[in-house]
């Protein structure tokens, strides 16, 4: 495998584990906080960056690479409150996104195209999560202070989390 392609999929691995523990965090707030939804929300997007970064570490090993599972630094734990949650987790996908962007213009310089096909599907996955962080933080916004639109909406995304659970095969 390309040295260079193999490096920054390694550096993705980090990233992908890195949003894992990050959401994770965020869900064990939530549901400290009796967000119910909210944390069921957060933890399967949770595993959700889990299967993101087990898809990069078969993809490389498959390849002939090597994939290196990182260590992770402790995530932060406290949050200002949820439009702070989602505030945060729309920043890090953007921040997700142009690590993606990044990788695909790599593997187009060193003229690897299989790695260029099986890295689309991070780019059309970086759309959907960017859209729904997005929708999110509207609904939040639009709720504001009152309490009984917080309850709907942390009810409403307990269905969403369920709507995007996803088998873990690849
Ligand atoms: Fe892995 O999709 Fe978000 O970060």
């Amino acid at each position: 495998m390309n040295t260079r392609v193999e490096k920054a999929l390694n550096e993705q691995v980090e990233k992908e584990a890195s949003s894992s523990q990050f959401y994770l965090a965020m869900a064990s707030w939530a549901e400290g906080k009796g967000l119910n939804g909210t944390a069921k929300f957060l933890y399967t997007h949770s595993d959700e960056e889990r299967f993101h970064m087990l898809k990069l570490v078969k993809f490389i090993n498959e390849r002939g690479g090597s994939a290196i599972i990182p260590g992770l630094g402790v995530p932060q734990k406290n949050f200002k409150g949820i439009e702070n949650v989602f505030q945060l987790l729309l920043d890090h996908e953007l921040a997700v996104t142009d690590s993606i962007n990044n990788l695909v213009d790599i593997c187009l310089q060193e003229k690897d195209y299989s790695t260029h096909n099986f890295i689309q599907w991070y780019v059309s996955e970086q759309l959907e999560e960017e859209a729904l962080a997005r929708t999110i933080l509207d609904k939040i916004k639009l709720i504001g202070n009152d309490k009984g639109g917080l309850y709907l909406f942390d009810r409403d995304l307990e269905n969403a989390a369920i709507q995007i659970d996803k088998p873990a095969t690849f």
